[in-house]
């Protein structure tokens, strides 16, 4: 079975929360196995808010959390209802420092392991910088060159050829620098999903009033659901195939300014990196996802 590791920024955008029910629902369907979930956003109900909503949907996995990141500004507005229900955490001193969870759960793996990233890339890059530690003798790059295959991540805005930017890449200088170090490191092939691809495809809409992931979309103020970035990398990354997933990929290298945050793309039909454009019209990948939530 293929091993997956999610990192989420679990932050004012609840496409997150989305992603979380489907990567759960795979889960629990053996499709996939997720490991563990990373969060990269942190507010004072993060961890104790994700994990409910984790067991909601019937899943207990460990879970790691950026403490200092507390500067990406902006009101999360679903966490609170969240963090009322029962969790296994107090609060976010409980969970994993998100660098080493990703270190312990590459070193423990036996097979291969892919990442799917819905939030900022600074843990990422963290990891690259990570010297031997307990879990493993093998500094960060090296780690992840050899236990992950594949990096599966929302970020970028790829139409624009003199410069797309995005939320993920751009939210601040800690994302733009961390983003940037990511695009000239990561020594595995990494898929994006863009701004663009994700913006005009509504999900959502169609869940029962008794569903938390319902609640969820209200308390962001989008009861007739929500743009589908997060939730339609989970898929992408899902089926493995972008062409199964119903998307054509551009190949080349992707940089990132480290000051602006604002992304370039060098087309090169032998590049480790690429990204997704659309094959399909809107409401087909909008129906993927509500079928499966
Ligand atoms: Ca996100």
């Amino acid at each position: 079975m293929r091993n997956v590791i999610l990192g989420t920024d679990w932050w004012t955008d609840c496409d997150d929360a989305v992603a979380v029910r489907l990567l759960a629902n795979l889960h629990r369907a053996g499709h996939l196995r997720l490991l563990g979930v990373a969060v990269s956003g942190c507010m004072e109900d993060s961890v104790r808010s994700l994990d409910a909503f984790l067991r909601d949907c019937g899943v207990e996995v460990p879970i790691g959390i950026d403490l200092e990141a507390t500067d990406f500004g902006g009101r999360p507005p679903y966490q609170k209802r969240l963090a009322a229900l029962p969790s296994r955490f107090g609060g976010n001193a409980d969970a994993e420092n998100p660098v080493g969870l990703y270190r312990r759960l590459l070193a423990a793996s036996c097979g291969p392991v892919e990442l799917i990233e819905i939030g900022y890339p600074q843990i990422l890059a963290a990891l690259l910088d990570s010297p031997a530690d307990a879990y493993s003798p093998l500094d960060g790059e090296s780690l992840v060159r050899a236990k992950v295959s594949r990096l599966w991540i929302m970020a970028g805005k790829w139409d624009e050829p003199d410069g797309g930017r995005e939320n993920n890449f751009a939210r601040n200088r800690r994302a733009s620098a961390a983003a940037a170090h990511l695009c000239d490191r990561w020594p595995t092939p990494v898929t994006f999903l863009g701004w663009e691809v994700g913006s005009t495809v509504i999900s959502g809409a169609k869940l029962p009033d008794c569903d938390l992931l319902r609640q969820v979309l209200i308390d962001h103020g989008s009861a007739a659901g929500r743009s589908s970035w997060d939730p339609m990398l989970i898929l992408l990354a899902a089926a493995g195939d972008p062409e199964k997933a119903g998307y054509r990929c551009v190949y080349g290298t992707a940089s990132v300014d480290p000051e602006s945050g604002r992304n370039y793309f060098r087309q090169a039909s032998d590049g480790s990196h690429c990204y997704v454009v659309k094959l399909r019209p809107d409401a087909w990948y909008a129906a993927e996802i509500d079928r499966r939530l």
